[in-house]
């Protein structure tokens, strides 16, 4: 397992991949059953690149709407099995949640329906015959607002925890500062202990839980100044600004005590986890970035080659 380790090598791998790539989003589903306005529709979209999914039937777009999760939906009102307004009904709180756009299509645009959509929470209502121009440049501008509420999130939805947006963030600022005032700064690197057994043994829910409550310690063990990020999976750093090595690794060492001393609860027994951690200090100006995050990384390897449950320097 420690090879797997050293495979997934968690922070290079993942440095490599920016923002862009994860921000992808053009995937558009479209819930309409007048066939000939759904091949039209579809193939003015693709010719702007974005990829379109057809459900003719309400039933249809739910099944496609749960199974593929799209990035924006056009909905019909007046639809073969159900009203639109159902459908809306059905799906408008995890569309909320995920900032999924909705954007009505409707022949049927009476006061009431209208009055219906906005207040389900829908933002943008057009009528049939639809103005494709007007159409596209809406689209447009919906993705792009999108795009610019996902750009801006640096916290964790799971833990709290900062994301690695912010991870990166933090890093560059801390060089800023060391470069100008010369005060040394640590980043610590965690990673969970044979995890995909907590996983296979009680279950990706009471893994999240762990997850959790791992968290909530370490935001509870360190300074205000600190930074405790997630950047993957079960994979967790912290950034300790004008504090060495040494006196990182009593921080580090503290919380995988107290973690290990940690009790969880399932299948009505009690059970633990442990952390492994590596620990380096900024020395010199060249390749910060780099060099932290690499040494970091040789020594939590150190530390899950030496038996888990340990902090190397
Ligand atoms: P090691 O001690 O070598 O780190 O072993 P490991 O089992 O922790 O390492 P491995 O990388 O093989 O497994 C990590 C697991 O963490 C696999 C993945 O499914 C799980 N995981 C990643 N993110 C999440 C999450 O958000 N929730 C849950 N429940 N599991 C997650
Ligand atoms: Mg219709
Ligand atoms: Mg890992
Ligand atoms: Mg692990």
């Amino acid at each position: 397992n420690v090879h797997s380790l050293a495979a997934s090598s968690s922070v290079k791998a993942l440095d490599k991949k920016g923002p862009a790539e994860t921000l992808t989003q053009n995937d558009i589903l479209l819930i309409d059953d007048d066939v000939e306005l759904v091949a039209y529709l579809k193939e003015s979209l693709e010719r702007q690149n974005y990829y379109v999914s057809i459900a003719l039937s309400a039933e249809r777009g739910l099944k496609i709407f749960y199974e593929t999760k799209p990035d924006l939906i056009l909905l019909d009102i007046l639809l073969p099995d159900k009203s639109g307004i159902e459908v809306l009904n059905q799906i408008i709180g995890k569309a909320k949640k995920e900032r999924i756009p909705i954007i009505i299509i409707s022949g049927e645009y009476s006061k009431a329906t209208q009055m219906q959509a906005y207040s389900l929470g829908v933002m943008d209502f057009l009528p049939k015959p639809v103005d494709i121009d007007l159409f596209l440049v809406l689209i447009k501008n919906r993705f792009q607002l999108k795009r610019e509420w996902q750009e801006s999130i640096i916290v964790d939805d799971l833990t709290g925890a900062f994301n690695r947006k912010h991870f990166n963030q933090v890093m560059k600022q801390l060089i800023g500062d060391f470069k100008r005032t010369n005060r040394v700064f640590s980043l610590a690197l965690i990673d969970l202990d044979y995890f995909k057994n907590v996983n296979d043994t009680y279950g990706h829910l009471i893994g999240d839980e762990v997850l959790q409550g791992f968290s909530e310690l370490v935001k509870n063990s360190i300074r205000l100044e600190d930074t405790f990020c997630r950047y993957g999976g079960e994979e967790f750093a912290v950034f300790l600004p004008h504090t060495d090595a040494e006196s990182a690794m009593l921080v580090i060492q503290r919380i995988q005590e107290r973690f290990a001393a940690t009790d969880f609860f399932a299948k009505n027994e009690i059970f633990h986890v442990t952390i492994s951690s590596g620990i380096s200090e900024v020395t010199d100006a060249e390749n910060i970035a780099d060099k932290l995050i690499e040494e970091a990384d040789q020594a939590l390897y150190a530390s899950k080659h030496a038996g888990r449950n340990q902090t190397t320097l």
